[in-house]
Formats: structure tokens, sequence, C-alpha cells
């Protein structure tokens, strides 16, 4: 009688310690999945900083407008002025994040390695351009 206890006991905490792992795969695998985060900031100086980042796939990349003019992150290539400074790997779709106010935030998730080239629309004649690499 003894030994049959002992036995549930152990049965018990082996369900428990495999729920517990269970849980813990559920609950880490959406976070591993856009772990990394990375701020770019806008500034009233027309500025993305940092203009250029290399960042691991999978990164979410957070445009975040620190000052009080509004800006836009786009990387259609018939909205720019110059060209080059507009690109996304292919296969990747082209965005244009509409204006961001002062304070506000954008946000994408880089899956696809390869270089973004990006502008903020009012702003690109003024450099405000960036550069995004994936690898
Ligand atoms: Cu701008």
């Amino acid at each position: 009688m003894r030994v049959a206890a002992i036995g549930l006991t152990a049965a018990v905490a082996a369900l428990v310690a495999a729920a517990a792992a269970a849980m813990g795969a559920m609950t880490s695998n959406p976070a591993s999945a856009s772990s990394i985060v990375r701020i770019v900031r806008m500034t009233d100086g027309l500025q993305f900083r940092p203009a250029r980042l290399t960042v691991p796939r999978g990164t979410r990349v957070v445009w975040k407008n620190s000052g009080t003019v509004a800006h836009t992150i786009t990387t259609i290539r018939s909205k720019a002025g110059t060209k080059a400074h507009a690109a996304v790997p292919r296969g990747v779709k082209v965005w244009n994040s509409g204006f961001v106010a002062g304070g506000g935030v954008y946000a994408r998730t880089l899956r696809t390695p390869g270089v973004y080239r990006y502008f903020c629309i009012p702003h690109e004649g003024a450099g405000m351009i960036g550069t995004i690499i994936v690898r």
C-alpha cells in the first residue's frame, strides 16, 4: 500500500512537471518570435536615429516620433524623390506608414533578410532617410 502511494505521488509529480514544461513552451514561443526589439527615433532635426541599423531576422523595429513634427516611414519607390532611397528585399511588400504624429509609434517585424531603405515623404529632401540590414 505504501509503495503504491509513493508511486502515485511520483506520477502526479511527473504530470505537474510535464504541464509546467508545456506551459513554459507555450508562453516562450510567441515571445521568441519577436523577442528582439529595436527603436529608431524620428527627431525634429528631421533624422532617423540611428539612420543605419543591422538586426537579426525577426526583429521588431519600432519607429518612435520623439519630437513634434509628423513623419512617415516609407519604402514605396514611386513616392521617393531619389529612387535609391526606397528598397525592400525581393518578396517583401512595400509600405507607407502614413503620418506618425509627435509621440506616436509605427512598428514592423522584419522577417526577410536583406536591405531595407526607407525615407520620410515630406523630409526626404532634408536627408531624412534610413537603412536597415536584416541578417
Ligand atoms: Cu519626416
